[in-house]
């Protein structure tokens, strides 16, 4: 039978997953929606057979005919909804971040743990991207000798009115927080800021654009440079230099290109982070139902409950050196716990 599937939140990334699993997930069907804004849950639900909406998230994770809960609702809720499907034994794949607080995610990690097999995955889906998942494998075999440096550009056409500094690292940094450390395979240790004069297309208060610095636990340094009001489109590259080389994803953007008159030539770039990730998304999801449908709770693949824990931690400190004048500020993982969200991922 096909996994009926809770999504949680259907803003602009659940609405976008539920028209996935409608359409182009094998094997899986939206049984329940769910949002604050029930009124748009409700003419969702009516567009999707066999969907129903709930007014109340916790009643939509744990529902009867849920086999499995997609979180797609702000992230200060995440931590909380997931501890409830954990609680039934219910396997769920989490929109980043898992939470906000680290105490929150450490605390997820820990019940997992507890509950002695994987049920949590974190939708990291840049490691379903074909392009990033080469340069992982790349690295893996060799090919650029030693890593030295990453260098990371995270660029929005635009962003609400209400985004933060904040938000520019607990929303967008965060995909560069997991792309190192998948890339990499070891731990961010220290964070740092530096923020240029604003851009006049940012809104009052936002410093954007942004560097943030990482150094890794062997000493790597990476840097990241976040600028979500381009105007221009969605980008998103990364550069990794080696001792033998340098590799470079998401120069790629759009594959339309034009020549045009005056010996000019030109391309596309993605609106934003759907359209350039869909092949990412699309995998992510698939590959969750077809391990949940085996009865394995998590896809091997994915990001664990504590790579959700390591970006809380990561994102926590670099929130801080946000005002620190661009002073580091180290990073403390707490120990690993034995159990589940340790074992199912393969290290490097
Ligand atoms: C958003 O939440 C995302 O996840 C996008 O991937 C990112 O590019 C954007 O900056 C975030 O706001």
């Amino acid at each position: 039978p096909d996994l009926r599937v809770a999504v949680v939140g259907v803003g602009v990334m659940g609405a976008d997953h539920v028209e996935r699993l409608a359409t182009r997930t094998k094997f899986a069907r939206v049984s329940v929606v769910n949002d604050f804004d029930t009124a748009k849950a409700s003419r969702l639900a009516g567009t999707v057979p066999g969907c129903r909406a709930v007014e109340d998230p916790f009643e939509a994770i744990t529902a009867d005919d849920v086999d499995a809960v997609l979180l797609a609702s702000p992230g200060r809720f995440h931590a909380e909804q997931v501890l409830a499907a954990l609680e039934i034994g219910r396997p769920v794949l989490c929109e980043k971040p898992l939470a906000l607080d680290p105490a929150d995610a450490l605390q997820v990690v820990r019940r997992e743990a507890e509950h002695g097999s994987p049920l949590v995955s974190v939708g990291f889906m840049r490691r379903f991207d074909r392009e990033h998942e080469e340069l992982r494998a790349s690295l893996a075999a060799g090919e650029l000798g030693t890593p030295l440096m990453v260098h990371c550009k995270h660029r929005n056409a635009s962003v609400p009115g209400h985004f933060d500094d904040r938000m520019m690292v607990y929303d967008s940094a965060v995909h560069e927080v997991d792309s190192v450390r998948y890339l990499l395979g070891e731990e961010i240790v220290s964070a740092s800021v530096l923020k240029p004069t604003p851009s006049e297309n940012a809104p009052a208060g936002l410093h954007d654009p942004m560097l943030v610095l990482f150094r890794t636990a062997s000493g790597r340094v990476v840097t990241d440079e976040l600028h979500l009001t381009t105007s221009a489109g969605y980008e998103v590259r990364t550069e990794v230099v080696g001792s033998r080389g340098s590799a470079t994803i998401g120069l790629e953007v759009g594959r339309l290109t034009t020549q045009l008159p005056g010996g000019r030539w030109g391309g596309s770039v993605h609106a934003d982070f759907r359209p350039r990730f869909r092949d990412a998304y699309d995998v992510q999801l698939q590959r969750w139902v077809d391990a949940v449908r085996r009865g394995e709770g998590v896809d091997p693949t994915s990001a664990t409950a504590w790579d959700g824990y390591a970006a809380a931690v990561v994102c926590e400190a670099t929130a801080r050196a946000l005002d620190t004048d661009g002073a580091p500020v180290p990073v403390e993982l707490a120990t690993r716990p034995p159990g589940p969200s340790s074992d199912h991922h393969e290290e490097q």
